[in-house]
């Protein structure tokens, strides 16, 4: 390639990123790209644009957050939540909004750790079980009244369809993972936690336009149910479907091929690039095939 020529390895190097996380960047345009036989080009210009518009919108954002960093809106959420109020909860939710968050950054980078914090409080017995309880029925009121703003108007992608094995309790996660694959465009069927096998095979069955499966697992009680429901997942539907396991019950790869599943994904970013290298590869298949069929049809 031409020294202004870049291909996303180049990106990802240039940038200091993953890069699946520079492939992310070229698939929502913000950075332009072009393809050429089949692989993504950008120039030296774009990039130097990309970074120069990141480094204004930062500058922008840090000027307009009331002085007010995420470490703070961790502490008040913190407080709201152990002290079950619901009402200051939101509000913490909604400044962090108006200082420029986008529901992402709320739900991955505030009210995510907060939560995890919560529960490594109760583990070492800090704090009562029937604490955690309330402020864990206050987040679910928060996921209610955030859930609206998670949309992506325009075309939809597709269907994912996420649930928890028989005995996972953790719902609450996978309403998260369903509103941000939401605003990345895609329609989600979540069957909450503790979904039958039976049950999760109707839902696979039914649903047109399924693109891919996803097992969440939150709890280690529940890994035993995620393989039988993986296996039974395939026996039913085939091998075509991708059914991801996720979750932070699941430490990586080879812990989900353990479980019998062939693909695994690191978090909801993880999850969103993996839907988005799919599409790709789905494009990527049908424009091979209209040129064989343009070819043929010049014969
Ligand atoms: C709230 C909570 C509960 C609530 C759940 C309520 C609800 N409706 O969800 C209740 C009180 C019911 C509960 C029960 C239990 N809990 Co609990 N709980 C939590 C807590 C505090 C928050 C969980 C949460 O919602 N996190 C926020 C979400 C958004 O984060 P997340 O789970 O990481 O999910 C994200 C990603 O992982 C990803 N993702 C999720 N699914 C998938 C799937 C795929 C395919 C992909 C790609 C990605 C993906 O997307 C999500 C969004 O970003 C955690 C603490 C923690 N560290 O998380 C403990 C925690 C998960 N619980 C724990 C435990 C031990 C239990 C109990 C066993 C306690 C008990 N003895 O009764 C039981 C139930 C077990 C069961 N069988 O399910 C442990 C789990 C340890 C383990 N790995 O086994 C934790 C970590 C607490 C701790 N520090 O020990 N719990």
């Amino acid at each position: 390639m031409a020294d202004d020529i870049l291909s996303i390895e180049d990106v990802a190097t240039a940038l200091g990123v993953h890069y699946m996380t520079a492939y992310r960047y070229v698939k929502r345009r913000a950075l332009e790209a072009t393809q050429v036989n089949g692989q993504w080009q950008i120039t030296r210009a774009d990039l130097d644009d990309f970074l120069k518009r990141r480094t204004d919108r930062h500058s922008k954002a840090e000027g307009s957050r009331d002085a007010r960093r995420t470490a703070d809106y961790h502490r008040d959420l913190h407080k709201c939540l152990v002290d079950s109020d619901a009402k200051a909860a939101f509000d913490v939710l909604q400044s962090a909004i108006d200082a420029g968050a986008d529901m992402e950054e709320v739900y991955l980078e505030i009210l995510s750790p907060v939560l995890s914090d919560i529960g490594a409080s109760w583990a070492r017995g800090e704090i009562d079980i029937s604490v955690e309880h309330q402020a864990t029925a206050v987040a679910t009121r928060l996921v209610g009244q955030l859930s609206p703003r998670c949309v992506r108007r325009g075309r939809r992608r597709g269907n994912v369809l996420i649930g928890g094995p028989a005995g996972e309790r953790h719902s609450l996660a996978l309403a998260m993972l369903g509103d941000l694959l939401r605003l990345h465009g895609w329609d989600v069927s979540d069957l909450g936690a503790d979904t039958p096998s039976n049950s999760f095979v109707h839902a696979a069955s039914s649903i047109s336009d399924l693109v891919a499966v996803g097992v969440s697992v939150t709890s280690n009680e529940s890994l035993e149910s995620a393989a039988e429901l993986l296996s039974t997942l395939r026996r039913a539907i085939g091998d075509e479907l991708p059914v991801l396991v996720g979750g932070s019950a699941i430490r990586d790869f080879d812990h989900a091929r353990s479980l019998g599943a062939d693909h695994f994904a690191e978090g909801a970013r993880g999850f969103i690039d993996f839907l988005d290298s799919l599409s790709s590869k789905g494009r990527k298949a049908s424009s091979t095939k209209q040129s064989a069929d343009d070819d043929a049809s010049n014969d």
